[in-house]
């Protein structure tokens, strides 16, 4: 059943070729718009604070993220995001290294408090560090999390009413009352940069044309895990250079049948 309703929800996105606009970092810019193209929808960077409100309301999605903050850069996002709110265009947050310092962790709060985020998506510590709870991390990785990530997503969702997805070696997304988990994933996609980063844009992609936001993220969950699985299988023995581009030639063609056959998700 979950499985139908994936294929159907990635189908829509090639078809509709939605929109997506990105405040993002610096690191992964060029690497996030190709992986939005090769999915099937259509990138857009735009930052300048006399724009953003415009390019937002056209969108399909509203992707912020504050990997490599600046207060301009976070002046834009709310710009962006008020605009994107009122045109209920979805907003996705990516809280890039909340709580490995005082003013990403005061940014990030100061996002989800100013703006009605749909859907937020972070390792453990970086969702653990936006509703105070402490969990270490090492600039933008996750450290080692000792608790449930279930039951902090969970509390996350309820906390801040959106859409909440802890990434890492398993997926945990909730609406604070239906979770899900997902098992696909390869362990290379930490050895490359950007790889959460594209992730949460490409959850923008699909949140862009299913309104059911958690529906939304187990089909990019799922899609993007078995992309992960087919490109770490054709590039093995090669490494992260040939991966990060086997990655991009797969998320174009990840098919329905892949889907059906390799798709491991578990209600809870
Ligand atoms: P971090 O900075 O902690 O690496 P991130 O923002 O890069 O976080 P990840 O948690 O690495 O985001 O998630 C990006 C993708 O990598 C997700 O699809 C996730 O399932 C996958 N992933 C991360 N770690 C593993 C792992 N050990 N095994 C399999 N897949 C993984
Ligand atoms: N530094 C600031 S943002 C960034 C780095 C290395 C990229 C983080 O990307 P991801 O997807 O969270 O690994
Ligand atoms: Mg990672
Ligand atoms: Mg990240």
């Amino acid at each position: 059943m979950i499985n139908k309703q994936i294929i159907s929800t990635l189908e829509k996105v090639r078809k509709q070729n939605p929109l997506v606009h990105n405040i993002t970092n610096v690191v992964v810019t060029n690497f996030t718009a190709n992986g939005l193209l090769a999915l099937g929808a259509s990138p857009v960077m735009a930052y300048a604070k006399e724009e953003v409100a415009d390019m937002a309301k056209i969108a399909g999605a509203l992707v912020l993220n504050i990997g490599t903050l600046t207060p301009d850069e976070i002046e834009a996002m709310l710009i962006a995001g008020k605009s994107a709110n009122e045109h209920n265009v979805p907003v996705i947050f990516d809280p890039v290294g909340a709580g490995a310092t005082p003013y990403r962790t005061a940014t990030a709060r100061r996002i989800i408090e100013e703006l009605s985020i749909s859907t937020i998506r972070g390792n453990a510590a970086e969702i653990a560090n936006v509703i105070g709870i402490e969990w270490t991390i090492k600039g933008v990785d996750a450290g080692e999390g000792h608790g449930n990530t279930v039951e902090l997503a969970q509390t996350a969702a309820k906390q801040l009413k959106t859409t909440v997805i802890i990434t890492g070696k398993d997926d945990v997304m909730t609406d604070g009352s239906k979770t899900f988990v997902v098992h696909n994933g390869h362990p290379i996609l930490t050895k490359v940069t950007g790889t959460g980063c594209l992730l949460s844009s490409v959850i923008g992609a699909f949140s862009a044309i299913e309104k059911d936001l958690l529906l939304a993220a187990v089909s990019a969950l799922v899609t993007y895990g078995i992309t992960s699985e087919i490109a770490a299988n054709l590039t093995e023995e090669k490494g992260p250079g040939s991966f990060q581009i086997e990655f991009l030639n797969q998320l174009s063609k990840v098919s329905s049948e892949d889907i059906s056959k390799y798709a491991r998700v578990d209600k809870l």
